[in-house]
């Protein structure tokens, strides 16, 4: 049976973080779904379609990553797209309170789908998209924190 995980995120705009966890992740799964929630009552920079796109573009050398997006539960979703794992990347111990609330929560959706952890890379650690937005609005240098094409997305989201 192949091994289908799911990376859900916000992804607003995807980051070398989120890279470096989905790369780590699509070496362990037979197929990883990157996975955006499609959240009405956010108010996300980029629309799910750009972000969907940027995240296209940036792993377009990973074969067994897919780009999609979902509405409601994560455990329906995974269930319906037949994943059995859920990969999410810790930061710092700051992550960990969040992590097990949202872990413990699906798992009492759905016992059957397991979550596993990717420690971040130490070089990214600090590395937020909320972090990288702030800097980009500033004009402040992000090329070492997203890829290029990102980088050019933010840049002409705030000259507008
Ligand atoms: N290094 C390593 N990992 C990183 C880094 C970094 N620098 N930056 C981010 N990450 C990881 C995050 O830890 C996360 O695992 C992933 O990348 C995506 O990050 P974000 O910030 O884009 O994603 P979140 O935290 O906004 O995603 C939240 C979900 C969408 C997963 C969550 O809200 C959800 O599942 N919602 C659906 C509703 C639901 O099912 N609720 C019940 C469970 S609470």
């Amino acid at each position: 049976m192949a091994s289908i995980a799911v990376c859900p995120g916000s992804f607003d705009p995807i980051t070398f973080g989120h890279l470096d966890i989905i790369s780590r992740g699509a070496k362990v799964f037979d197929q990883v779904y990157v996975s955006i929630l499609n959240n009405s009552s956010k108010k996300p920079l980029f629309t799910v379609e750009e972000r969907i796109q940027l995240i296209r573009e940036v792993t377009k050398d990973i074969p067994n990553v897919k780009v999609d997006s979902f509405h409601g539960l994560l455990v329906d979703y995974a269930k319906e797209i037949g994943a059995n794992a859920i990969i999410r990347g810790l930061r710092a111990v700051s992550d960990f309170e969040y992590e097990m609330q949202l872990t413990s929560m699906n798992r009492f959706l759905n016992h059957e789908i397991e979550t596993f952890y990717i420690m971040t890379n130490n070089q990214y650690s600090f590395l937020s998209s909320s972090i990288v937005k702030e800097v980009a609005q500033y004009s402040g240098n992000i090329s070492e924190l997203v890829p290029p094409i990102v980088e050019q997305a933010l840049q002409a989201k705030f000259k507008s």
